[in-house]
Parts: structure tokens; C-alpha cells; sequence
């Protein structure tokens, strides 16, 4: 289980689904460790409070709860270095982590949780959007999609939106140690039928599970590819 092609066959999907990924013993050239190198640089409320960084960035996005800090934590090794909650709406600015002085993950507030001011919820939502339209480091947007609820009306419109920003997105589903294998093929047959509109969407999608870290190698291993592509390019800007 992991990452997933839209040319995979369903019974292909459900054998993936049977291996749990180890995350042990299939370092990457960018997380070498398991517990990686990690600098927590920036807390920020708004657009200007952000640095900006001569380091490839990658972006994770999602409605809240959906497990974003979690997935940062369990994909660097580390217990809390993103802050997670069970209650909504714990994460309200963009946190930035420096990985081993050679890019950033960035940790951005969630959306669809109602019991927050008018006001701050206006903040946020033009914080995430300027960031998404404007930071130029950006080189890819992770849209996490909690795997038991499905991809919502309310992510759609943030699919729409995502279309219209210089980076392309990719989906990745979470807390998949909830769903049952046998579900797993739907969940393949719901992604293809929701994406195939969105010329912005990765032609390819992940399934993790922070709780038992199915997935989370080959999240590891698709941020490397990014990595290695965008540091050759990136740097040349
Ligand atoms: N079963 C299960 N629970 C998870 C998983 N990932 C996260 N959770 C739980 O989901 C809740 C929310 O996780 P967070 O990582 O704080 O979610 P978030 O998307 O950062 O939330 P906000 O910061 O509010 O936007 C916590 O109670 C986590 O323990 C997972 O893979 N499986
Ligand atoms: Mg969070």
C-alpha cells in the first residue's frame, strides 16, 4: 500500500494493502535517519510573518483532523515536533520545518471546522490562500483526505482552487488502518471518479496510516523523487 497509479488494477491494490510498509530499513537520500534532522523555523499567523527560504518546499493541506501533523511527525521519526490534537483546528498558522538543511515541509492550518471566530477563520483562509498562490518555493501541495469520510464537496472546491495555482497537487489518503482491505478497491475506483477533472492532480495518489505507518515509506520515497528533480532545478532559479 502506498502509492498508487491510476493503471493499477484493483486486486493489485488489495494485495498492496496487505503489506504493511516498514519504515525501518529503506532510508532515502532525504531522510536518511529514520529520526531526521529537523528545525522548526517559523510559526506563521500571517503571509508576511513567512521567510522566504532558498529551500524546495512541500505543502500539506487538508480539513481539519485530518491527520497532517501527525503524517509530518511519523514521516521525520519524530514524536510531537508538529503539534497534533484530537480536537479540531489545534494547527491555526503555517508551521515550517527545515529537513536536514534541504527543504521544508509545511504544516497549513485545516480547513471545514466551523467552532472558530468568523474572524479568525477569514485570517486563515486568506493566509492558506495567499501562501498557496504565492510562495514560489512551493513544489508540490499534498491534499490529505481522511479515507473513512471520502472526498467531501468541501475538498472539491479546494480542488477547483488548487487548479488555479502555479503548483500541481496530490492526494493522500489517511488513517487507512480504518478502512477494511475489502473497501480498499472502492476507495482506487472513488479516487479515479473524483480527480479525473482536475488537470492539476497527480496522476498518482498515496494511502498512509500514521497509527500503523502503512504507506509512510512510500510518502518518504515520493518526497525524495520531488527532491532530488526540484534541487537540480530549483536551485538554478
Ligand atoms: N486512526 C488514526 N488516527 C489518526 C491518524 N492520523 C492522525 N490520527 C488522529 O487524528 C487526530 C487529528 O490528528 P492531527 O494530526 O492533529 O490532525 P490535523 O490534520 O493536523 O488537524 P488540524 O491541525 O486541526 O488541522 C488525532 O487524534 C490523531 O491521533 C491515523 O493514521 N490513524
Ligand atoms: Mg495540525
Amino acid at each position: 500500500m502506498g502509492l498508487l497509479h491510476k493503471h493499477d488494477k484493483n486486486n493489485e491494490i488489495g494485495h498492496r494493502a496487505n503489506g504493511k510498509a516498514k519504515t525501518n530499513g529503506s532510508s532515502t537520500i532525504f531522510f536518511p535517519n529514520g529520526v531526521e534532522k529537523v528545525d522548526f523555523i517559523a510559526g506563521a499567523a500571517n503571509y508576511s510573518q513567512l521567510p522566504s527560504l532558498l529551500l524546495p518546499e512541500i505543502a500539506f493541506l487538508g480539513r481539519s483532523n485530518v491527520g497532517k501533523s501527525s503524517m509530518i511527525n511519523v514521516m521525520l521519526g519524530r514524536k510531537n515536533i508538529a503539534k497534533t490534537s484530537r480536537t479540531p483546528g489545534r494547527t491555526q498558522q503555517i508551521n515550517l520545518f527545515r529537513i536536514h538543511n534541504a527543504f521544508i515541509l509545511a504544516d497549513l492550518p485545516g480547513y471545514g471546522y466551523a467552532k472558530i471566530a468568523k474572524s479568525t477563520m477569514h485570517q486563515i483562509q486568506e493566509l492558506v490562500c495567499l501562501y498557496l498562490q504565492k510562495r514560489s518555493s512551493l513544489i508540490r501541495l499534498m491534499l490529505l483526505i481522511d479515507a473513512r469520510r471520502g472526498i467531501t464537496d468541501m475538498d472539491e472546491e479546494i480542488m477547483q482552487f488548487l487548479c488555479q495555482i502555479p503548483t500541481s497537487f496530490q492526494l493522500v489518503f489517511t488513517k487507512i488502518d480504518k478502512i477494511k482491505k475489502s473497501e480498499i478497491p472502492n476507495l482506487h475506483e472513488h479516487w479515479l471518479e473524483k480527480t479525473r477533472k482536475y488537470s492539476a492532480c497527480h496522476p498518482s495518489y498515496l494511502a498512509v496510516s500514521s497509527l500503523d505507518k502503512t504507506g509512510i515509506n512510500e510518502l518518504r520515497k515520493e518526497v525524495d523523487d520531488m527532491m532530488r528533480m526540484s534541487n537540480t532545478s530549483f536551485r538554478t532559479q
